[in-house]
């Protein structure tokens, strides 16, 4: 029940926010890139009540990166500059940028906004909890506050490592940082409780069944559940039980698509679920999003959020 008031209380911040947080993109301009278009859209995160999407954007199809050894392929569609878009043709890695957009009244989504929080930098891998987002910057992980109508400077959390920090995902209820690193030589998922807003205890990895050797990522608490990725799995994980401060019982997810799904996001009830597919075959990201029957408790077959 506390967390339930306490989740109330977060998403009324949220219904608040939301106009502000729209207005306050960087160049106060609607950006020219769409999702669903060439272009590298990732890392996506909707907030549990639906209304706000946040995804990083790079130019860069980082496939042949990822499944081949290969450098980054700029799109050639997007080798003239974008609007607002921290371009890094140095180092495809740093091209990404961080949107927002926000549900409209008539059900669609607005353009994509390029956050303030953004540089040159690659910045990815956001959510926000309250008046608050947590994302990665460079390999480490920052936290922006929304203060007198606009995102505040990100600083850089204490729990940072020399090794990659990323995927935050703050439970506000237990006032826990869940995020992905790599610092124990293979990528697990971390944790540290908040002791005070710029203090957190020392991290530590997550007890329980969920780390092993392979590469586990991408938290996100939902309902008492653990959901997070890993590598071999296409779909994802979670971990049911949380008792005595560690998570068990995992089992495997999917909504059933051909493609690769990973990085849920899970509405408040639990009843809408949004995800990223990877298409390999075809090289493409799609958000796609899936309904369950509350009678049978089936997700519906997944469409794509924007088509
Ligand atoms: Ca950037
Ligand atoms: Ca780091
Ligand atoms: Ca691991």
């Amino acid at each position: 029940m506390q967390i339930k008031k306490r989740a109330t209380l977060l998403f009324t911040i949220f219904a608040i926010s939301c106009p502000m947080m729209l207005t306050q993109s960087a160049q106060g301009e609607d950006h020219k890139i769409i999702p669903n278009t060439p272009g590298w859209y990732d890392s996506l995160w909707v907030s549990p009540d639906g209304q706000m999407m946040l995804f990083m954007y790079s130019r860069y199809n980082f496939f042949p990166a990822i499944l081949k050894g290969e450098t980054p392929k700029l799109y050639a569609e997007n080798s003239a500059a974008l609007n607002g878009h921290y371009r890094n043709d140095i180092n495809p890695w740093d091209d990404s940028d961080l949107y927002i957009m926000i549900k409209q009244d008539d059900g669609h989504w607005s353009a994509p906004h390029n956050l303030p929080t953004n540089d040159d930098k690659s910045d990815c891998c956001a959510m926000i909890a309250g008046n608050e987002m947590f994302f990665q910057k460079g390999t480490d992980i920052y936290v922006s506050e929304f203060k007198d109508g606009s995102w505040q400077e990100a600083k850089a959390l204490t729990i940072n490592s020399p090794h990659i920090d990323t995927n935050p995902h703050y439970d506000a209820a237990s006032q826990t940082l869940y995020w992905a690193s790599d610092r124990s030589g293979n990528y697990d998922i971390w944790q540290a409780e908040r002791l005070s807003r710029n203090t957190w205890s020392t991290p530590q990895p997550i007890k329980g069944k969920v780390n092993t050797k392979a590469k586990e990522d991408q938290p996100f608490l939902q309902d008492g559940k653990l959901y997070f990725s890993r590598d071999g799995y296409s779909g994802n994980a979670y971990a049911l039980s949380h008792k005595n401060g560690a998570w068990n019982k995992v089992s495997k997810q999917s909504f059933g698509t051909p493609y690769y799904e990973s990085e849920v996001s899970y509405s408040l009830d639990g009843q809408q679920v949004w995800f990223v597919a990877g298409d390999i075959k075809n090289e493409q990201l799609h958000f796609m999003t899936s309904t369950k029957n509350p009678q049978t408790g089936q997700w519906s077959t997944p469409v794509k959020i924007l088509d």
